[in-house]
This record gives C-alpha cells, sequence and structure tokens, in this order.
C-alpha cells in the first residue's frame, strides 16, 4: 500500500516474515487474426530478517534481457532506515543473474498524511546484459483515499544513452479487509518488474500497455516459531500485564489505519502521553513487547492512551495483526 507498480519504496519484510507477491502483467496481441494473451509474471520471495533487513529474489519467466536463457532472476537485499520527518531510506544491492550484472538501488520515500512521495536512483554494471555501466532515476506517488484504497503513479528512466522510452505505471491498490493481504490493478509499459526491467519500456509493451495485478502474501513464521520472534508478549498474551488506557491530551497521537500504525515511530519527553486511535473497522491492540498492553481490543474509533515517564524505547505490535509494528521513543 506504500509503494507504486514499478518501485518498491523502501519495503521490507518484518522480521521472520517471509513474503510472496505475484504480479501478473498482460496483454492482447491479435496474430494471424486470434486474439492472443501473453503473460509477463513477476514474482517476488522476500525474508525479513532483524534490523530492519531483507533478503530477496525476483523471478520472471520473460526475461528483457536478451540471452540464451529465457528466465530472469534478480537477488536483492534490502536496508531499510528511518530518517525522520516522515523520511525514510533504503538500499537494495541486488544481481541479476540473466544479465549478470551487479545492479542497485537507493530510495527514499517522504510520507506527509495520505500522501507517499517515493524517489530512487539505479545504478546497473551491465544492463540486459550489455556492457556499459548506467544509471537511472525513478519518481512516484502514492495517495491514501482511506484505510483501504490508495492510488498510484511512477515514472523511470536512464540517466544516458541508449535511454530506451520511459517506464510508466499507475495503480489502484486494496487492502483486504481482515487479512494482511494487499492487491492491486494495474497499467504500465514494464514487463518484468526487477530493478533492470522497470528502468524503460519493456520490449513485450512496445505499442500496447500491460494490464495487470499483483497480490501480496505474507507468511508469518512467528505464528509456528514464538522461540523465532523476540517479543515474549507476543508469544504468552495470556501472561501480559494489562494496562488501563490514561485521561487528559496526547502530547503525540498515533492514527491506526490499513492495518498500519500511520507512524513507524514517535519521540515524546518523558512525562508526556501517547494517544493511538484506532480508524479501521477491525479491532487492533497497542502491545509491547515487555508483554504490558492495553486491557482489551480497541474497536473502531477507539483509543488508548499511555504516560511514559521513563526514558527509553517501548517497540510495540497489534496482537491481532503481528505484522503491525511502531516504537515509542522516550527522551
Ligand atoms: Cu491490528
Amino acid at each position: 500500500m506504500d509503494r507504486s507498480p514499478n518501485l518498491s519504496g523502501t519495503w521490507v519484510p518484518d522480521p521472520a516474515v517471509i513474503q510472496f507477491n505475484f504480479l501478473h502483467r498482460f496483454h492482447v496481441a491479435n496474430s494471424a487474426g486470434f486474439n492472443a494473451i501473453t503473460n509477463f509474471p513477476t514474482f517476488t520471495l522476500a525474508l525479513g530478517l532483524p534490523a530492519n533487513l531483507g533478503l530477496g529474489m525476483h523471478y520472471a519467466t520473460k526475461t528483457d534481457v536478451p540471452s540464451k536463457v529465457a528466465n530472469e532472476v534478480e537477488f536483492f537485499g534490502r536496508w531499510r532506515h528511518p530518517l525522520g520527518s516522515g523520511f525514510t531510506l533504503a538500499v537494495t544491492p541486488a544481481f541479476n543473474a540473466a544479465a549478470k550484472s551487479l545492479d542497485g538501488e537507493v530510495g527514499v520515500n517522504w510520507t506527509t498524511g495520505p500522501l507517499t512521495l517515493l524517489g530512487a536512483v539505479r545504478g546497473m554494471t551491465k544492463p540486459y546484459g550489455v556492457d556499459t555501466a548506467r544509471l537511472a532515476v525513478a519518481g512516484g506517488a502514492v495517495v491514501h483515499l482511506n484505510s483501504f484504497i490508495g492510488l498510484s503513479a511512477d515514472v523511470a528512466s536512464f540517466t544516458s544513452a541508449p535511454r530506451g522510452v520511459a517506464a510508466w505505471s499507475a495503480g489502484l491498490m486494496f487492502v483486504i479487509p481482515g487479512s494482511p493481504h494487499t492487491f492491486s490493478v494495474q497499467v504500465s509499459n514494464v514487463d518484468v518488474n526487477t530493478i533492470e526491467g522497470r528502468s524503460r519500456r519493456g520490449p513485450g509493451a512496445v505499442g500496447k500497455p500491460q494490464y495487470g495485478f499483483e497480490f501480496t502474501i505474507p507468511l508469518h513464521l512467528a505464528r509456528f516459531r514464538p522461540w523465532f520472534h523476540s517479543d515474549p508478549g507476543y508469544t504468552r498474551p495470556a501472561n501480559a500485564r494489562m494496562i488501563p488506557s490514561v485521561e487528559g491530551p496526547a502530547n503525540a497521537e498515533v492514527k491506526m489505519n490499513g492495518i498500519h500504525y500511520r507512524a513507524d515511530t514517535v519521540t515524546v519527553n518523558a512525562g508526556e502521553i501517547v494517544r493511538w486511535v484506532n480508524g479501521d473497522p477491525l479491532v487492533h491492540t497497542v502491545s509491547f513487547d515487555d508483554g504490558s498492553g492495553t486491557p482489551a481490543d480497541i474497536p473502531q474509533n477507539g483509543s488508548f492512551a499511555f504516560k511514559f515517564d521513563k526514558p527509553g524505547t517501548y517497540p510495540y505490535h497489534c496482537t491481532q495483526h503481528p505484522f503491525m509494528k511502531g516504537v515509542v521513543i522516550v527522551k
């Protein structure tokens, strides 16, 4: 929900989550009087590690790279780093096995309210298997219309010849209520969604854009392997210490929307109050990793406030949706 079709944004899976996304892009071509549908799928498999790190691969069955192999595989790592003031940085080193090219991307997102702007610089040592290192730039935007629906678009281009035709895409994204899944419908002139594939118009999209969809499936290892999860509160909810909501005006507010805490990190001073407000038609909790948390599920339009007396770092999550995570920093 926080990236456009051809930009990976600053996304990494949460620790101990295996993320499987499948993207299919189609176009209809008239061949010998018959309409044939050609499908360009790109699959993403990624594992979230601690410290905002992720490891993964993209696999596409119809490569843009003119080579003896039909399939394109890109291996990537990613490090995500919140910079504050709504900015987030992501560094993505990658290797494209079809092109035998070392690729990489540095991306920055800036979020204010429902709007996220995305920018990225990409480097490739041997794009499409051709022996010239090149840079590409990309930019995009995502707008959340409400907790469940978002619109997005992006463009990308090489900075030096041969540039090809600039890549573009537009998408309509949905959170599937009551699930961790997102779905998007897309139109783009890109075939293969790797760093190389999404940096210029794909050969399969000449003359006609591709229409497609992407579905995301997070698999939470923590559900099966509590020892892998760093959070004892999650594995022993029966032992959790329930803390009542405090009264009074809050110094910081965190909205729960679209099955996310809309601020990953909030910083307050000791003695200040943070309030969480649930804008979703689903219940959420605020459960600190020390095992304390909300006395009950927070319903839609409900809230929970907590006064932080001691300086420190307080990670928390939602027990209903363990992929929902946030941090309160108390100075
Ligand atoms: Cu939740």
